[in-house]
């Protein structure tokens, strides 16, 4: 291959060929650039990128490169058969990055040797054969595919691949795709069914490379990855791993019911599925993701969008088993989440999948990273109990500058780094926006390119002003998605007079005509505050509710609430709630004060259940003014108890 392709394309992580049977195709050449997405991955792009890459030095990851290339001595770094994927997904963060830095004309000239330095040492340290892993390279394990139970090692090859894929699509550079491709082309000699010649017939319990190996086909055209994903798609469910759960080996996923099993490994998968039946057209594997999205959706996600209800296993738990201080909620399965959610919004049009993708985006997946981008949370609680003393390690629900496993910060990273590309599509006849930002997104009509520019501070406020900038003079299609938790809006023009010619009860708001450069029209969710309550089959938190704005979960935090913890705490639901602008408080935020009460429970001896209820009332607790935090903002003040669903009067 030569150092460099043609010019770089700006697609994102998924890119849609001619054949591919989706309904919509992400926006072209889409930018965010200013407001509250934007603010984060600024954060991302001067704090989270730079400060990666050397804390991937000083763990050991980049040590273990250097060891199989050769050019270092000593012992394998780390606990894990999987670290390599941690530079990998670095190296995919950084890519988008870059490319985002030369769009906007940035100088990238310290990112690019950056990320050049890394390319030259994973290249270095892949075998003559193709294979890559450096815990098996340096003589960990019993030997290559000896483990695909924990081994890790196409999960690692899976997420090589996409950083291949993105550092090519954002430099047109094809030194590290030279390396996946190598990769793959092992891999697609080594595995494959009974009777093709191929040695092993089975698939890695960590599901990652199936999407991966389709992206790869979209990127080449090389058909045998496609067939490859597919292949290792269909053989779960068949007893190479015991049918185990935890390995994505209880049932075939066209069979499954629910979601189950660990978290991220189920999610990887099903983004594959969603990928494959757009570029196969099966139906069956449409249904599946379908089927699969909204059992999960219904029945296994937390308010947050969080996913992943055990720490045991990292596991997804039964329906409605939502713990709210044992909540895992992996910070990686909410990025799965939504890669599975954004691809169903793709292969179907449907708005309910992006529905899913903002509240996730903005509540399970943020509170990952904390507001300065230098520490970060493994698993998401929806609470903290007063005097919590689980501190430290990896699954604490206190921040952690790094993780023994890190998995999670680099998956923040390569999200952030490429989120523009999840915000709008086109279905050929216009444009769609599912999220709002302020940036400029290209759809198209009749093959005419279509552009819009998206100026708002949501979710600050929820006008959103969306201006026309390129048109071709025939008529095409704005859709508008209407959030889920939205119960009022108006759209107008830039006039103040109602848009009338808007049609849609779907989640989508569609407004067709000839649109005329600089029309805007302004598009206003009603940010009112919301109290909501889950399904009565959720035990965790009956008899509670939560506040809700926008998009935004909110909760309490104990460093507001001075004089006592949050386990007492009670929310008067007949006192209004007020919301209040705080651009002093945490970056900027709107918080909401409500009022309550703290508990005063007489001393109940040294049995706390009884058959008539304890005394719990206003008249024996004592009056406290609430304030609630955005969720995602939580823990980035003292270290305290904290609280999503509140128990009322
Ligand atoms: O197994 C690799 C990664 O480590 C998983 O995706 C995470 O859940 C963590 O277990
Ligand atoms: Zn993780």
């Amino acid at each position: 291959m030569s150092r460099t392709s043609s010019t770089p394309s700006a697609a994102g992580p998924i890119r849609l060929g001619p054949r591919s049977r989706t309904v919509l195709r992400p926006a072209a050449a889409p930018t965010v650039t200013a407001g509250f997405w934007h603010d984060r991955r600024t954060v991302n792009a001067e704090a989270c990128i730079p400060q990666g890459i050397e804390l991937l030095e000083s763990a050991g990851n980049l040590h273990n490169l250097r060891l199989v290339a050769g050019t270092r001595s000593g012992a394998f770094e780390g606990d894990y058969p999987f670290q390599d994927t941690d530079v990998y997904k670095w190296l995919e963060a950084a890519s988008w990055q870059l490319g985002q830095d030369a769009a906007a004309g940035r100088d990238t000239t310290v990112l690019t040797a950056e990320v050049d330095r890394i390319i030259a040492l994973v290249a270095a340290a892949q075998a003559e054969d193709g294979y890559l892993n450096t815990w098996f390279q340096s003589g960990k394990g019993e030997g290559r595919w000896s483990d695909l139970r924990w081994g890790h090692e196409l999960y690692c090859a899976g997420h090589l691949i996409q950083a291949a894929v993105a550092h090519h699509r954002s430099t047109g550079r094809t030194e590290l795709l030279a390396v996946a491709v190598k990769f793959a082309d092992h891999i697609d000699a080594v595995f494959g069914p009974e009777g093709s010649g191929r040695p092993i017939d089975g698939f890695d319990a960590h599901p990652e490379v199936e999407t991966a190996l389709v992206e790869l086909y979209r990127e080449t055209g090389e058909t045998r990855y496609l067939d490859l994903a597919g292949y290792f798609v269909d053989r779960h469910g068949h007893g190479v791993h015991g049918h185990e759960a935890y390995c994505q080996d209880r049932v075939p996923v066209r069979e499954a019911q629910n979601v189950e099993g660990h978290a991220v490994r189920q999610l990887y998968l099903l983004a594959a599925v969603a990928d494959l039946a757009a570029e196969t057209g099966e139906p069956a594997l449409a249904e599946a993701g379908a089927r699969l999205w909204h059992a999960m959706a219904a029945t296994k996600t937390h308010l947050t969008g969080g996913v992943g209800a055990h720490h045991d296993e990292e596991d997804f738990g039964d329906p409605y088993e939502l713990p709210n201080e044992r909540a895992y909620c992996e910070t990686c399965a909410a990025i799965a989440s939504i890669q599975f959610s954004w691809r169903m919004a793709l292969l179907t049009g449907e708005a309910r999948y992006s529905d899913l993708v903002e509240r996730t985006l903005f509540n399970g997946f943020l509170a990952g990273m904390s507001l300065d981008g230098e520490s970060w949370l493994y698993v998401n609680p929806l609470a903290v109990r007063d005097g919590y003393v689980g501190g430290g390690g990896d699954h604490s629900s206190r921040r952690t500058r790094w993780f023994r496993c890190a998995c999670c910060p680099p998956n923040v990273m390569r999200l952030l780094a490429s989120l523009e590309h999840y915000l709008a599509s086109t279905d050929g006849s216009g444009i769609q926006l599912h999220q709002y930002a302020t940036g400029r997104f290209q759809g198209e009509a009749d093959g005419s390119p279509v552009v819009v520019s998206v100026d708002t501070e949501y979710p600050r406020t929820g006008r959103i002003a969306v201006t026309v900038e390129e048109s071709p003079g025939t008529p095409w299609t704005l859709s508008l998605r209407l959030p889920q938790w939205c119960t009022e809006y108006t759209l107008v023009h830039a006039d103040g007079t109602t848009v009338a010619d808007v049609v849609g009860d779907d989640g989508w708001l569609r407004v067709a005509r000839e649109w005329a450069v600089g029309d805007t029209i302004v598009f206003t969710l009603e940010q009112a505050l919301r109290l909501v309550r889950a399904d009565p089959r959720v035990d965790a938190v009956r008899g509670c509710v939560a506040i809700e704005r926008g998009p935004l979960v909110y909760c309490l935090e104990q460093v507001d609430h001075p004089g006592g913890g949050l386990d007492d705490v009670v929310l008067d639901t007949g006192v209004p709630l007020v919301a209040k602008d705080r651009p002093d408080l945490l970056g900027g935020v709107v918080t909401v004060v409500g009022a309550g009460y703290r508990r005063s429970i007489p001393d109940v001896g040294w049995w706390p259940y009884r058959p008539e209820a304890i005394p719990d009332s206003p008249a024996t607790g004592s009056a406290l003014e609430l304030t609630a935090v955005p969720y995602h903002a939580w823990a980035n003040r003292a270290t305290g108890s904290m609280r999503v669903w509140l128990p009322v009067t």
